[in-house]
Formats: C-alpha cells, sequence, structure tokens
C-alpha cells in the first residue's frame, strides 16, 4: 500500500467511532452527513463492512420525511455546540435519534454509486445498492417534495451549516443583518482552533438565530419562510443535488428499477439553474436570495460546482474553469474565494483557504467530463498540498500551511480516493 495511503487510513482508523468516524478528534466529535459520505467512499475499497456500517450509521438518523440531517448526534459525547438540546422534537424515523434540524449537501448517493462502482463482486454490490435505494431516493424526494417552492424545481437551502461553506461570503448578507439567537451560548470552535481561522461571531450568532427560527416553526420552510431572512438557491447545493439524482437513476438503471427523476424532469431542473443562477459577467453560477429576490454577488468556487453537478458541457466547463484557474494566480489550486475578491482572507475557513472537499468534488466533475488534464493537475496539486501540510482541515490559500482541525477524516479520505482511482491520462 502506497505509504500516503497507509498514513491516511491511519487517520480514519484514529477517528473511527465504532458506527461511523468522526471528522477530527476534538473539534468535530458526532456524525456529519457529507463527511461520511466521503469517508465511505475511501472506506469501500479497504474495508467493505466497515464502510456499510458508516452509511447506515447516517441513515439511521434519517427523519419521517425523509431528510437526512446534518449532524447525528452520538448520545454520549458533550463538547460541540450547539448540542441535541438545540433541536427539540426532531421527528426522526427511529425514535430516540438525537439530530440536527437542517440537512446537508446530499454526496451521498453520489458516494453510495462511486462506491459500489468499486465493490468487484456484483452480487454484494447489488444487494447493497438494493437496500439503500429507498431511504437515498426519500433523501432526495425530501429536496424535491419539502425544499421547493412553487415557481422553480431548484432545492432551497435554510441555513449556511447546510451549505457545508458555513461562512462563505456568499452569506454574508444575512450575517450583517445583526440577528442573534434568544438563547446565550459559548462557542467550543475557538478553544480548539484559533478564532482568526474560524467563523466571526456575527457568523455565530446568525446560526444559532436561524436555529431558533427553525425550532420554533417544526422545521418546515412553509411555516418558517415568512420568519426568516435566509432562503437561497445555493449554486453548489443545487449541482450536488443534481448529480445524486442522476447517480440514483444510474443505480437504478443497475437494479432494473424505473428512475425516479425522468429526464423530462431533470432537463426542466438544469434549465432553471441556468435561468436563475448564471451570471455571465464573472463566468460563474451566482446564488439566488429568495427573500431580496435577486443574485447574490458573492463569488466563490460554489460556482463552479455545476462542473461537478455535470451541469455545463464541457466546453463552458473548461472555460469557467481557465477562467477561475486564473483569477486565482499566486494561490494554492484551488481558493475557495478567488484573491481578487474583497473578502477574500487566504486562512479563514471558507473565504479563501484551499480544501480537499471541493478540489476533489472539482477535480472528478472535470474528469466525468471528459477534461482529464485540468483533472489530473487539481489532483495532482491536492494531493502534493497535503503531503507537505499534513492531515488538516484546510490549507492556506497563498502558502499551503495547514492550519484549522488536525486529522481531518474527509482530507484522509479524498486523498485516499485519489490515489486509489487515480484519473487516467487524456487519450
Ligand atoms: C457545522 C464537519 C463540518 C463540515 C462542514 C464544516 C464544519 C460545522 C462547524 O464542520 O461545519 O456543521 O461546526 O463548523 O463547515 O462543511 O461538514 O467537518
Amino acid at each position: 500500500m502506497d505509504d500516503l495511503v497507509a498514513q491516511a487510513l491511519a487517520v480514519l482508523r484514529r477517528n473511527d467511532m465504532g458506527a461511523y468516524t468522526r471528522p477530527s478528534p476534538r473539534l468535530y466529535p458526532h456524525q456529519w452527513n457529507w463527511d461520511s459520505a466521503f469517508v465511505a467512499l475511501a472506506l469501500a475499497r479497504v474495508d467493505w463492512t466497515r464502510m456499510e456500517r458508516e452509511v447506515d450509521a447516517l441513515l439511521a438518523a434519517q427523519w419521517t420525511n425523509g431528510m437526512l440531517p446534518h449532524i447525528h448526534y452520538h448520545p454520549d459525547v458533550t463538547g460541540y455546540v450547539p448540542g441535541p438540546d438545540w433541536w427539540p422534537d426532531v421527528p426522526a424515523r427511529r425514535a430516540g435519534e438525537r439530530t440536527s434540524g437542517i440537512t446537508h449537501p446530499p454526496v451521498l448517493p453520489t458516494a453510495v454509486y462511486r462506491a459500489g462502482r468499486a465493490q468487484p463482486d456484483a452480487r454484494l454490490r447489488h444487494a447493497w445498492w438494493e437496500r439503500l435505494y429507498e431511504p437515498l431516493r426519500d433523501a432526495l424526494r425530501f429536496f424535491s417534495r419539502h425544499r421547493t417552492v412553487p415557481e422553480a424545481p431548484l432545492v432551497v437551502l435554510v441555513h449556511p451549516w447546510e451549505s457545508g461553506l458555513d461562512n462563505s461570503p456568499r452569506w454574508d448578507f444575512a450575517a450583517g443583518l445583526g440577528l442573534r439567537p434568544a438563547r446565550a451560548y459559548t462557542r467550543h470552535d475557538t478553544a480548539v482552533v484559533t478564532a482568526s481561522e474560524r467563523p466571526r461571531q456575527a457568523d455565530y450568532d446568525l446560526y444559532l438565530y436561524l436555529v431558533e427560527v427553525m425550532a420554533r416553526h417544526g422545521y418546515d420552510l412553509g411555516a418558517f419562510l415568512p420568519h426568516t431572512p435566509f432562503a437561497v438557491y445555493d449554486a453548489l447545493q443545487n449541482a450536488i443535488w443534481y448529480r445524486a439524482a442522476v447517480d440514483l437513476g444510474r443505480i437504478a438503471d443497475a437494479l432494473g428499477r424505473p428512475r425516479d427523476w425522468t429526464g423530462d424532469e431533470l432537463r426542466a431542473f438544469r434549465d432553471a439553474y441556468h435561468r436563475f443562477l448564471w451570471d455571465e459577467a464573472s463566468g460563474l453560477f451566482l446564488d439566488f436570495d429568495l427573500r431580496g429576490r435577486r443574485p447574490v454577488a458573492a463569488q466563490t468556487i460554489a460556482g463552479l460546482g455545476a462542473i461537478y453537478g455535470g451541469l455545463v458541457s464541457a466546453p463552458q466547463a473548461a472555460a469557467m474553469w481557465a477562467r477561475y484557474e486564473r483569477r486565482s494566480r499566486g494561490c494554492r489550486a484551488l481558493p475557495t474565494v478567488p484573491p481578487d475578491q474583497p473578502e477574500f482572507e487566504p486562512a479563514r475557513y471558507w473565504r479563501g483557504p484551499v480544501w480537499v472537499n471541493t478540489n476533489w468534488l472539482l477535480a472528478r466533475g472535470l474528469e466525468e467530463l471528459g477534461l482529464r488534464d485540468d483533472a489530473r493537475r487539481l489532483a495532482g496539486a491536492t494531493v502534493d498540498l497535503v503531503r507537505r501540510g499534513g492531515w488538516c482541515e484546510y490549507f492556506h490559500a497563498e502558502t499551503g500551511e495547514g492550519i484549522g482541525g488536525g486529522d481531518f477524516s474527509w482530507t484522509a479520505a479524498l486523498v485516499m480516493d485519489l490515489l486509489q482511482e487515480p484519473i487516467a491520462p487524456a487519450p
């Protein structure tokens, strides 16, 4: 086994909580949704049984309406804010499960598709896909049925944490409103990581304010929409949803089931994605603020999400990619915010640093579109960054120094994936 793969696996083993892999030892002790999806990808090739357990633990948090929460709390672990007491009365399918009341980018169906492909025994693969098909379908359907408004099939993001890119400059329009939760709280994150690399106080105040609004209205979009300042078509969340629906369709084909989203439905989604989100001036897709009825001006890596989603042609993807890369000169590949943006901060969380998961999404997206040279370059740069900077949560956009939480699971998992399923050279 490649030395780096062995080291990555050791990180995952150190974070193994039995049924799930915590994202990082001190910062994130519970199970997070898209983190576990990334971890499953890596485990599929080295420990199929443990991988199945990881996915089962995540699905055990599923709600009656299909939603897969962003956090599945471990009942015996404390020290994360907000804990489950901030999310009362969650309608989990399995009584007694403690979860958050929002969801996360739906990477899981795609991870299950890719993990299944890595299983050489077709009988095992099919049986596993068969067992997971309905919970995964319900998790995606939740977005279509409970997170849309009549004007479009696009899904509505209701909390910055749901985007996975918590303090992205895209959410500054809401963080600037000065909203605060009624309940007092003490942050846990800044006791572990230096405050200058984490979200600001105003961001946290918004996060917890929104938690209270949602909990008060039974976590139901229809009920809280008039009361929230935050309802957005997120360009990345929507791209991830689309990719997941396509990949679930591939699983359905393999199982001989009818597809749950027809070609016409997916086309309508794609049209709406372009109509609402494309920004010719920046060559990126921008988010759309549903309350303010306007595009969110901030330009970030989320605007390239369509490359992962397969929502653009190869020439459009190549042009978007080349432009973002050009704008990012002087940075490691690929900063989460281009350095020409006024909000760029090279060491602060999702406001500039390089993250392995956003690089992975783009590398795999470029690969699928046939842009293999670009995909290989990005994958190579990502592995090098980690080889030099360590198994960190994110990397300083200019120096490449590893920062944030240490022993970070998806950094390990996705480097493993890139090394174990390398992108083939262009023909
Ligand atoms: C809030 C676990 C999660 C990731 C997110 C990342 C961060 C949590 C936090 O950590 O969010 O959900 O406490 O900051 O932003 O993408 O899933 O790794």
